[in-house]
C-alpha cells in the first residue's frame, strides 16, 4: 500500500498524461524570475530583511492591507554554512514559495481584502467532487486505499460547509462489501480487515450517518483481535505495531461507544481484567523521542503525524490535561512542535530537518487545541495560541490553493484528496479556538465521554483581520480529535450513548 503522502486523484482539468504521484514537481512554477530572486522581500521601505524585531510582531498592529510581515518574505538571515542535499532541498523551497508568500503570486487567483489569494471554495468542492467518481487506470495502486479517497474527500466538503445528503446511499453501497465477517473494513471487498481502512470507514459513514451498517459486535472483536499486550494497536492482525494503529482503533472504539473490556481472542487479555486501555498510556509514552517529538513506535524518529496520533488518541482516553500531562513530556514537546513552523512558509515541516508541507497544516497544525488544553486545563480558553496562525493561514491561501481546485502539498506539486482534507482541517485549526470543558451532557455509556467534551469559538472579526483571511476565507469547524465537523461527532454519540453491550 503506497504511503498517504503519494496519493493524488484524478485532476478537475483531463490530463491523460498526469503522472500520478502526488509530490511530482511543476517545473515552471519552482523557478522564480530573475525580478523574484533579486527581490523577494517586504515593500516596506525601512526593512531591511534583518530587523528581527519586526518579525516578532511589532509591525503587525499597524499592518498596511496587502502588506506581507517581513517574516513571510525573508529569506533565513541564520543559516548552518554546511551545504548538504537536505540545506540544498530547503534553500530551493524558499525561493519556491517566496513569489506566493509575498503577494507576487505567479498564478494570479482572486486576492481577499488583505492581498491574499481568496479560499476557492467552490473550485476545492469541485475537485473533491472529482475525487469520488471514477479514476482511470493508472490508479489501481490505490485500490486499497479507497476508504481513504471516500474520507478524504467527504470530510474537505464538509469543512467547505458542502451538504453530503447526496452522497449518503453510494457512501453506503460502497463500504458495505469492505467490512468483513470477523469484523473490521477492509480495503475494498475481499481485503483483510486494517486500521486505516476502518479508521476511514467509520468517520465516512459517520459523515453520511450510515454507520448503522457496522456490526458493532464483530467490530469490537476484530478491535480487540489487533490490541497487543505491551498496550499497543497492531494496524492489522499480524501487522505493524505503532500509534496509527492506536489512534484508529480507538476512535473507532469511542465513536461506536463499544464495550471496555476486552472480547475473549484478544492478545493482550492475560487476565481477564485487561481493557482497550491497558497499558496504552505506557505504550504512547514510549514513544515519544529524545528530540521531544513522538515516533510511530518506540525508538522511531519524531514525526508530527504520529505527534497528532499519540495525541489524539490520549484525547480519546481521558481529558487532555489528565492524559497528556500524564503520559508525556510536554515541555519537551511543546519546544519539538514549536519547531516544526517554518520561516518564511509560514506552514509545517513534519520532521527536523524536511520540508514545509500542506499535510502537517493538520498532522502538526492539530496537535496544538490539544497540547493548549492539556497546558491551560479545563474550561480555560484564555484564546491564546502557541503557534503562529497567521502563517498557516498565509501558506494555505498562498501556496496550497491550486488555482483549478484542490490543495497541494507546495506550489510545485499537484493538488490530491489528502492534501485538500488536511490543508483545510489545518486552515480551520489556524481559524478557530478549540478548547475542551468539562460538560455533563456528553455522556457514553461506555464511559469513554472526554473526546466528546470540545468546545470551539470562532475567532472574533478583530482576530480575523490579523490573520489576514475575511469571513468568505472561512472554513467550517473540525472537531480537533476526530477530524470531521463536531455535528457528525454529536449526532453518532446521541445514536450510541445508550447501547450497553451490542
Ligand atoms: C514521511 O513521509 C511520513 C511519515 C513517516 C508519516 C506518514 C503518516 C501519516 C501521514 C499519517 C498517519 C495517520 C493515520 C491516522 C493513518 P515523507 O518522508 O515522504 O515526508 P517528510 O519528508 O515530510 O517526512
Ligand atoms: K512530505
Ligand atoms: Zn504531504
Amino acid at each position: 500500500m503506497p504511503s498517504t503522502d503519494d496519493i493524488a486523484q484524478p485532476q478537475v482539468v483531463e490530463d491523460p498524461g498526469a503522472p500520478i504521484d502526488g509530490h511530482t514537481r511543476i517545473e515552471e512554477l519552482s523557478t522564480a524570475t530573475e525580478e523574484e530572486e533579486s527581490e523577494p522581500s517586504s515593500d516596506s521601505e525601512d526593512d531591511d530583511g534583518m530587523n528581527v524585531h519586526g518579525w516578532m510582531g511589532a509591525k503587525v498592529p499597524g499592518k498596511v492591507p496587502g502588506k506581507v510581515p517581513a517574516l513571510y518574505t525573508t529569506r533565513p538571515i541564520l543559516k548552518d554554512e554546511l551545504v548538504t542535499p537536505t540545506s540544498i532541498a530547503q534553500d530551493k523551497v524558499v525561493e519556491e514559495v517566496l513569489p506566493f508568500m509575498s503577494g507576487k503570486d505567479p498564478e494570479i487567483l482572486e486576492l481577499n481584502s488583505h492581498g491574499l489569494p481568496a479560499l476557492l471554495r467552490r473550485k476545492h468542492i469541485k475537485f473533491c467532487q472529482y475525487g469520488l467518481g471514477k479514476f482511470p487506470s493508472q490508479f489501481q495502486a490505490m485500490d486499497a486505499s479507497r476508504p481513504w479517497l471516500l474520507y478524504w474527500n467527504l470530510a474537505a466538503m464538509s469543512f467547505l460547509g458542502e451538504d453530503l445528503g447526496r452522497w449518503r446511499e453510494r457512501v453506503i453501497q460502497t463500504f458495505t462489501p469492505m467490512q468483513n465477517p470477523d469484523g473490521g473494513f477492509g480495503g475494498g471487498h475481499g481485503q483483510l480487515s486494517h486500521c486505516a481502512a476502518s479508521y476511514a470507514a467509520t468517520l465516512s459513514l459517520a459523515l453520511v450517518g450510515g454507520l448503522d451498517i457496522v456490526d458493532r459486535r464483530t467490530m469490537w472483536q476484530w478491535l480487540g483481535s489487533v490490541k497487543q499486550k505491551d498496550g499497543g494497536f497492531a494496524m492489522a492482525i499480524g501487522g505493524e505495531e505503532d500509534v496509527r494503529g492506536a489512534y484508529c482503533a480507538m476512535t473507532i472504539h469511542s465513536l461506536l461507544n463499544l464495550p471496555m473490556e476486552l472480547p475473549p481472542n484478544s492478545p493482550a487479555r492475560v487476565n481477564g481484567d485487561e481493557t482497550f486501555l491497558t497499558n496504552l498510556g505506557e505504550w504512547i509514552s514510549s514513544c515519544q523521542t529524545y528530540e521531544g517529538g513522538i515516533g510511530s513506535a518506540p525508538d522511531n524518529e519524531a514525526h508530527g503525524a504520529y505527534a497528532f496520533c499519540s495525541l489524539a488518541c490520549l484525547c480519546l482516553m481521558d481529558a487532555p490535561h489528565k492524559s497528556i500531562n500524564k503520559w508525556l513530556n510536554v515541555p519537551k514537546l511543546l519546544a519539538w512542535l514549536s519547531s516544526r513552523q517554518q520561516a518564511p512558509e509560514g506552514g509545517f515541516q513534519g520532521r527536523t530537518n524536511k520540508l514545509v508541507d500542506a499535510c502537517y497544516s493538520h498532522w502538526v497544525g492539530g496537535c496544538w487545541a490539544l497540547l493548549e488544553a492539556a497546558i491551560a486545563g479545563p474550561g480555560k480558553h484564555e484564546e491564546f495560541s502557541l503557534c503562529d496562525r497567521e502563517g498557516l493561514v498565509r501558506y494555505t491561501l498562498c501556496c496550497s490553493q491550486q488555482k483549478k481546485g484542490g490543495l497541494r502539498d507546495k506550489p510545485s506539486c499537484r493538488a490530491d484528496g489528502y492534501h485538500t482534507c488536511y490543508s483545510l482541517a489545518g486552515l480551520s485549526a489556524a481559524q478557530n479556538h478549540y478548547y475542551y470543558e468539562e460538560k455533563e451532557e456528553a455522556v457514553m455509556s461506555n464511559g469513554l465521554t472526554a473526546a466528546f467534551k470540545w468546545r470551539c469559538t470562532r475567532v472574533t472579526p478583530e482576530q480575523r483581520a490579523k490573520l489576514a483571511f475575511d469571513e468568505g476565507d472561512t472554513v467550517g469547524l473540525v472537531h480537533p480529535v476526530f477530524v470531521i465537523p463536531p455535528e457528525f461527532v454529536e449526532r453518532t454519540r446521541k445514536q450510541f450513548q445508550d447501547k450497553v453491550g451490542f
